[in-house]
């Protein structure tokens, strides 16, 4: 008898799928199409289980999709420009292009040992010029439609690394999440793309989302920050200039007893008297030092200091100061803020600190007018007091008509607003798609004309201090004629963002290798969108909003046909493994220097704290994934990964479970293998006529299995229950009493037909030794005969007194009466109710009947 041996199986089909071109997308037009997608790879070199994971979900989809009938489009590419190959060209000296490359291929080959049923024809890298012209080619439709524009801004500059950081790229000291320096705010002309113009749509079309987990849509949702409210504008005393202010609370306006500016707001110099000079200076620098998160952050007491100028309320006539304040961030709204303290918490902790008045203008709306300050904001709705012709309103209605009177007097009105920015995609780095614009010094920004496209990057690179040149430093590159008017003129020297390049892939993957156009938008729109799409959490918000933003726009260019890229979207958990730390020292320790049955710290004695951790290099528990397929093979890793944990949970990697998985594989190839050395090979004949009993309990089992197993695939996708029910399945074939039925062949087949997904190589092998010709993955789904899951007998617990006594086969179809009789007469009850009084019968349909006894 044969024994399962992965290796030589896995091998030997990848070959003859790869041959037969089993993985290649079919274009059948009379099959509905599924695009499933995993989030592409960056080549960083190595792959790791958290990527196995994704590729193995995906796959399982997939490869179910085709079985029940769809062509599919299942593509892999490379996520390709980027920092890293910056960096490791410095410290190994080799090209960005050639670690790039040589990553892919090397990933390429970990993948290609885990069955995955990709179309590697449909490959694609982001840093190859054949994908980058057209990312270019999309900006100069962005320019066109005036989405691309320089402004000068305040960017966050790597001192270190020579660059622009986006704001999540600071951690709350400050510092680059990459290089650790102390990042300084600067002045910069930049690139931006107007993601602004669609903050409503992106925000709206959230509901069309179905397939989306709530928290990831609630992540955008909050990202996109939408304010409803009101600007007003305060004029400042002895100036004819007015400071605009934004509010979500126009019904306080009453209540104002302060104005402030953001330190950095263009008023501030203006306001400030002779007196306050020095001092406003000194703190302008003093926050300019601080970070976004810090200034903001609820618990850190809120600074600021008064500027000595004044402003006037226009609703009282009142004058009152201006301050700046840290807590006022100058890219919010119109970086100043009208002070509140009796409703705003930020506004009553400063004014507190500051002796700053409180003047109240709502009450709670079953309090009395309040005249004592009171000890902390009120923050709700509620009815105005101290508020002239609005007293009495409820605060939504004080709202309107507030907004309303400002307008008519000139003096603000309403105003919605986001929180989302225009994104900046301005890099002075090398290695990403340089921005293809030409600056001449008489027709300033000249698109490069499509048909220079792409803008190459030069390869003569230069090495030099500790970095790679950015495109600014490489001599010549830059100098070019004007495409319009022939002068000498300067090529663009920014980069582009590297979320650019992944804004768009999933497009290009449905006609990766058209060189005449960005895609076809025939082959985009039949395969858009993309039916599921799985990958980290991590990508919840940028990378998920600005894909969501790319077609909208290449919508709104008449490219695309639909609103919405990604119609379901599966945020897969991590992958942890087992971690030992030392509670003193924080230090994380290896596992191969840790006995698991008393984990110590191998150099103090001192005993470890086990836990599960996110698989990582500084924690030092990773799993391999190759020591896992030497050892066991790919199937068993796969249905591991697919049974411990549900998709969007984190997965403990659990070597024991992982043998449980190959040990059951094992048992479903030696019932396999049994039954054809028994059968020989013999096809599947339809089962027909009167079943016996046995024959009729495995098709229910086995039919049971494929209701559950394809509702498992559906919707929901719970893999870890659709293996436990392969795993009931194959138990009901081993003990079934009816091995030379059709209706055990009906079984055995549809074990394999249903694994396929998971194990698709041992489901391959068995599947043809069952004697078939054709591929199991071209084989069609199995549905289930609703007749066949109809139980004949039911059993029926007995119990005395509600305890459980023992229990009764019984026809399925008996009523209550019936039921109450076969139980009286079962031996169980005979037994215990001898000589006793029944005093009561309580009969549950389907399930008990429980005795009273006297
Ligand atoms: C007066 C007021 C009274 C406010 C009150 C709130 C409550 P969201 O919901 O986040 O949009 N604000 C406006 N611009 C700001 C800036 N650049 N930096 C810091 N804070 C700013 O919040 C809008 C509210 O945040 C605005 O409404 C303003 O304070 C403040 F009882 O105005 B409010
Ligand atoms: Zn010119």
């Amino acid at each position: 008898e044969s024994r399962y041996n992965p290796a030589e199986i896995e091998a030997h089909w990848q070959k003859i799928w790869s041959e037969q071109g089993i993985d290649q997308t079919q274009t059948e037009s009379d099959k509905p199409k599924f695009y499933a997608l995993s989030m592409f790879p960056y080549p960083s070199g190595n792959l790791h289980m958290g990527h196995v994971r994704n590729y193995t979900i995906t796959d399982v989809i997939a490869r179910t999709h085709r079985m029940q009938g769809y062509r599919v489009l299942h593509p892999m590419g490379w996520d390709a420009f980027g920092l890293p190959a910056e960096n490791a060209a410095i410290q190994r000296g080799v090209h960005p292009a050639k670690w790039t490359y040589e990553n892919i291929a090397h990933m390429k080959g970990q993948l290609k040992p885990l069955g995955f049923s990709i179309d590697w024809n449909h490959e694609l890298a982001t840093c190859s010029p054949d994908y980058y012209k057209w990312t270019q080619w999309i900006f100069l439709q962005f320019l066109k439609a005036g989405l691309a524009y320089q402004k000068e801004a305040a960017v966050n500059w790597d001192p270190i690394d020579q660059t622009v950081l986006a704001n999540e790229q600071v951690d709350s000291e400050g510092r680059s999440w990459r290089s650790g320096a102390k990042v300084e705010r600067k002045l910069l002309r930049q690139w931006f793309f107007k993601i602004t113009n669609y903050a409503e749509e992106l925000l709206n079309d959230l509901d069309k989302l179905t397939g989306w987990p709530e928290r990831v849509k609630l992540m955008q949702a909050n990202w996109i920050g939408k304010s409803v409210g009101a600007y007003l504008e305060f004029p400042i005393v002895g100036m004819d200039e007015k400071i605009g202010v934004f509010t979500t609370r126009p019904d306080t306006v009453y209540g104002v007893t302060y104005v402030v500016l953001a330190p950095e707001h263009p008023l501030t110099p203006k306001v400030t008297t002779q007196d306050r000079k020095v001092a406003v200076d000194a703190f302008i620098q003093e926050v300019s030092e601080e970070s976004e998160l810090e200034r903001t952050a609820e618990d850190k007491p809120k600074r600021g200091i008064p500027t000595g100028g004044k402003a006037i309320n226009p609703f009282t006539g009142e004058e009152i100061p201006i301050w700046i304040a840290d807590y006022v961030l100058y890219e919010y709204g119109t970086g100043a803020v009208m002070g509140v303290p009796a409703h705003d918490t930020r506004d009553f902790q400063f004014a507190t600190e500051q002796k700053l008045p409180i003047q109240v203008a709502i009450v709670r709306a079953d309090a009395a007018d309040a005249k004592v300050a009171p000890k902390q904001a009120y923050t709700e709705p509620g009815i105005v007091v101290n508020s002239d012709l609005f007293n009495g309103m409820e605060s939504p209605h004080a709202k309107e008509e507030i907004i309303k009177y400002a307008e008519r007097q000139g003096w603000g009105k309403a105003r919605i607003q986001y929180r989302l920015r225009d994104w900046l995609i301005s890099r002075q780095r090398y290695w990403g798609a340089p921005i293809p614009v030409i600056h001449c010094p008489n027709c300033g920004i000249v698109p490069v004309p499509e048909a220079d496209l792409p803008v190459q990057l030069p390869e003569d690179v230069e090495f030099k201090g500790g970095r790679v040149s950015s495109l600014a430093q490489l001599e010549g590159w830059a100098n070019v004629p004007c495409p319009s008017c022939g002068t000498a003129a300067k090529r663009e020297t920014d980069t582009m963002d590297t979320f650019i390049d992944s804004s768009w892939y999933f497009l290009r993957f449905t006609d990766a290798k058209n060189d005449n156009q960005v895609f076809d938008p025939n082959k985009t729109n039949d395969w858009m969108p993309v039916d599921q799409y799985v990958g980290g959490i991590e990508h919840a918000i940028l990378h998920l909003l600005y894909s969501r933003f790319f077609t909208k726009v290449l919508r709104d260019r008449g490219l695309l046909n639909f609103d919405e890229p990604f119609q379901r979207l599966l945020t897969q958990g991590m992958v942890q493994g087992l971690t030992y730390m030392n509670p003193t020292t924080g230090k994380w320790i290896p596992s191969a220097q840790v006995d698991p049955n008393d984990p110590k710290d191998p150099e103090t004695g001192e005993k470890l704290e086990v836990s599960y951790k996110t698989m990582s290099k500084s924690k030092y528990n990773g799993v391999a994934p190759e020591a896992v397929i030497n050892k066991y093979g790919a199937d068993t890793a796969r249905m591991f990964i697919l049974f411990k944990a549900p998709p969007e949970k984190d997965l403990e990697w659990d070597e024991a479970d992982v043998e449980g998985q190959f040990r059951f594989l094992n048992r479903v190839w030696r019932l396999v293998t049994d039954f054809v050395a028994v059968k020989g090979a013999k096809p599947n004949t339809p089962t027909e006529g009167d079943l016996t009993k046995a024959e009729k309990d495995l098709r229910r089992a086995i039919h049971t299995a494929i209701k559950a197993v394809t509702e498992d695939l559906g919707d929901e996708y719970q893999f870890n229950t659709a293996v436990s029910e392969l795993m009931k399945l194959s138990n009901a074939l081993t003990d079934a009493n009816c091995k030379d039925s059709p209706v055990y062949v009906e079984g055995i087949e549809t074990l394999i037909l249903m694994l396929a997904p998971f194990a698709p190589h041992i489901a391959e092998e068995l599947w043809r030794q069952t004697g078939h010709s054709e591929s199991v993955h071209t084989a069609p789904w199995p549905q289930y005969d609703p007749d066949a899951l109809v139980a004949d007998e039911i059993t029926l617990v007995i119990q005395i007194m509600g305890k459980t006594r023992g229990t009764v086969q019984v026809p399925s179809q008996a009523d209550k009466q019936a039921l109450e009789q076969y139980a009286r007469e079962s031996e169980v009850a005979q037994r215990y109710l001898e000589g006793k009084e029944i005093k009561k019968v309580i009969v549950v349909p389907g399930k008990l009947v429980n005795f009273v006894v006297g």
